[in-house]
């Protein structure tokens, strides 16, 4: 990366998570893809060329276990479901300026190169390890193919990592008592010689690292822990035939382990963009190598990176460790570029509860699509909903709460009105100058997109648009330009200007979050060409003077439609059908959970701000079935707390608890309210934790 501020004169690669082709998309899915295409357009408004690429993810067990248990070839399901996805992404406004997939040649021959590179640099080292195999088939059964218990945390987990857990990725032959997926045969450890990238080549360059890389904060802070302790080496191999071939070995049936190509896809996907454009449009090796160059060499050097391009890829939070240390080995030991910000996105939960594509609690791409709704609408819910990295809720209630209030009575509203009333009374814009107030209003919008993007704050990136409607509709109403035409005709024409002028800045920095209603916008005022073509600067650029009467932007969500969409997603949720997917993200419950093993030094505990605290006021939250809204004074201030504590307390008898609340937890916000603290509750009833004698409020717990 450069280290310049953002936009520079290099060319940046934005890139989402690579979805397993395997399954049908759903909601928690489209979070990442909606959010990468909205930060890749907000680059492009401040100037930075940006190419936004992807691609499927074909390999790896996910894919072969499910082919397995259909009794299909992985390649026929895996082209299946990425031609479905290569669809379906540009039905949410997803547009990828190239959508690969990592069984081509362009990735094969990639990640050959990369691997023989690392080979050349000794990076590479054989060890004998235990891998599991059927004790009846006698096939080996790499990752996912078995399961069994996490012997980090004793949780029930998959082969190659501990999903119901501690989320820890597992390296072959860790995990125990393990048993096939497919025959529920159990499994016995054999000794097999196997690949493995030496990690501790890379443990000081990572350290460097981690300093540098911009993002969110858990993506830039988690992998400390990682890198700070002693590095296991990497596992690259895998007794398969569904991969890339490992190269340099005749072992038949010797595979790259899917995260060896998966992520290499970033750069393939880039150099076929490249090459279907021209290098003199996108140059995929300015981007993706040092200095324009492949750079064989592990050590950081500030001049060769100063010239490559900005890489940033938006990913979900439990692939963390993959991207901030893995991968920037992985690009270290063969000499390319490194990630210049990782944003990581949080889990979308649906009405309250985790998503489970096995219980079917889900809301799918296509059922979204089936119900009328247009992309733009789900867009702007899952981008602004709540901090990037935070946890986001869907339910249909809020969602139509939200399009009808935000959508609906705010941006549309406004843009409805102003240009309604200068179509009526001047036929477009009428020739006045602005206001300084309004253009002073506007050049502070456009400042704080920019900073968001630079800040990867996506949720701002799709706010600023709403809060600049949300001043037009009090600017008009303070105005009243509709008794100013009358009275003093020369005001009411820089009232209504400076209106038209606010609904033209509202198309320039929507368009990222809600690209297909912005396009609208710019065709109701009357301008020429493609907003997407149109810079920050256009902001402030004179309207057209003439236009058409404009139609609503945007159509009110009805109570019928959400009613009908609510009884769809309970009835199946009620009763539960079996699905061939193995992606269940929902926590399993236990009855009591083992200790973790993992002991935590002091000075991590005292990262931990907790105080005693005393409910003030508790109001259930309407249409929720666990969540109460608090008012906790902590001594200091006063909080407003969400807390999932319905089921074992009555909301009326809550003022007066005093509580413990977590101070520093990140703010969220469920159902659309704030939540600033935690209180602390003891299990899934969630028995609220309380002082026994009287410590002053605001008192710190230790
Ligand atoms: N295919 C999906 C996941 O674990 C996985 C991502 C690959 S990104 C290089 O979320
Ligand atoms: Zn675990």
């Amino acid at each position: 990366m450069s280290q310049e501020d953002i936009p520079t004169d290099q060319p940046a690669v934005v890139t989402v998570g690579l979805p397993y082709a395997n399954g049908d998309l759903h909601v928690g899915h489209l979070l990442g893809y909606i959010t990468g295409d909205t930060y890749a357009r907000g680059l492009r408004r401040l100037g930075q060329q940006t190419a936004f690429v992807c691609g499927s993810d074909m390999h790896g067990t996910p894919v072969a276990v499910n082919a397995a248990k259909q009794g299909r070839e992985p390649e026929e399901l895996a082209m299946e479901h990425h031609e479905q996805y290569e669809r379906r992404f540009p039905a949410f406004n997803v547009e990828f300026d190239n959508y690969g997939h990592t069984h081509d040649e362009t990735n094969t021959e990639l990640t050959q190169e990369f691997v023989e590179t690392w080979i050349d640099e000794e990076h590479v080292v054989e060890k004998e390890i235990e891998v599991a195999f059927d004790t009846e088939t006698e096939d080996p059964l790499p990752d996912r193919y078995v399961e069994g218990t996490c012997p980090y945390c004793g949780e029930k987990a998959r082969g190659d990592e501990c999903d119901e857990g501690c989320q820890r990725h597992l390296e072959p032959g860790e995990i125990e008592d393990p048993v096939s997926v497919t025959t529920g045969n159990p499994a016995e450890y054999r000794e097999q010689p196997h690949k493995f990238l030496r990690l501790a080549d890379f443990q000081e360059y990572l350290q460097e690292f981690i300093d540098r890389l911009e993002g969110t904060e858990k993506a830039r802070n988690q992998p400390r822990e990682w890198i700070e302790g002693e590095l296991q080496d990497l596992c690259i191999t895998r007794d398969m035939d569904w991969g890339v071939d490992y190269p340099g070995d005749d072992r038949e049936d010797l595979v790259l382990y899917v995260w060896v190509d998966a992520p290499i896809e970033y750069v393939s996907s880039t150099k076929q963009y490249s090459e279907r454009v021209g290098t003199d449009v996108f140059d995929w090796e300015a981007a993706w190598k040092l200095d324009g160059e492949t750079r064989p060499e592990t050590e950081w050097d500030e001049d060769w990176s100063e010239n490559s391009g900005e890489i940033i890829h938006v990913i979900g939070t439990d692939i963390i460790q993959h991207h901030c240390v893995y991968w920037p080995a992985m690009l270290r030991g063969a000499g390319f570029n490194e990630p210049r910000a990782v944003i990581a996105t949080g889990f979308v939960g649906i009405d309250g509860k985790s998503l489970s594509t096995s219980r079917n609690r889900a809301v799918w791409a296509t059922e979204y699509l089936d119900a009328g709704f247009d992309p733009d609408l789900l867009r702007y819910y899952l981008t602004t909903g709540s901090g990037v990295e935070s946890d986001i809720d869907f339910s249909w209630d809020r969602f139509a709460e939200r399009v009808n209030g935000e959508l609906v009575g705010n941006l549309g509203n406004f843009c409805y009105r102003a240009l309604l009333f200068a179509e009526r009374n001047y036929d477009g814009t009428p020739d006045a100058e602005p206001s300084d107030e309004v253009r002073e209003r506007i050049e502070e919008a456009v400042e704080a997109f920019e900073e968001a993007v630079r800040e990867y704050d996506v949720r701002t990136v799709g706010e600023v648009a709403i809060d600049l409607a949300d001043f037009g509709n009090e600017y008009i109403q303070r105005n009243e330009p509709w008794n100013l035409i009358g009275d003093d005709p020369e005001a009411a024409a820089v009232v209504i200007r400076d209106c038209v002028q606010l609904a033209k800045a509202c198309a320039v920095l929507m368009q990222p979050v809600m690209p297909g209603k912005a396009a609208d916008l710019w065709t109701q005022l009357g301008e020429d060409g493609d907003v997407v073509d149109a810079d920050l600067s256009a902001t402030l650029e004179p309207p057209a003077a003439e236009f058409d009467e404009p139609t609503e932007l945007f159509t009110q969500v009805e109570d019928e439609t959400i009613e009908a969409l609510n009884e769809q997603l309970r009835d199946r949720v009620e009763t539960p059908e079996e699905t061939d997917e193995d992606d269940d993200d929902s926590t399993a419950m236990t009855d009591i959970d083992p200790i973790e093993d993992d002991r935590i030094g002091f000075e991590q505990f005292q990262d931990i701000d907790m105080r005693v605290g005393e409910i003030m006021t508790a109001d259930p939250i309407e249409d929720s079935d666990d969540l109460v809204r608090l008012e906790v004074d902590i001594g200091v201030e006063t909080r407003q707390v969400v807390a999932g504590i319905k089921q074992l307390h009555d909301a009326d008898d809550l003022p007066g608890t005093r509580v413990v609340l977590l101070a520093n937890m990140e703010k969220a916000e469920l159902f659309g309210v704030e939540s600033n603290g935690m209180v602390l509750a003891a299990g899934e009833e969630a028995d609220l934790l309380t002082t026994h004698e009287d410590a002053p409020l605001g008192t710190r717990v230790r």
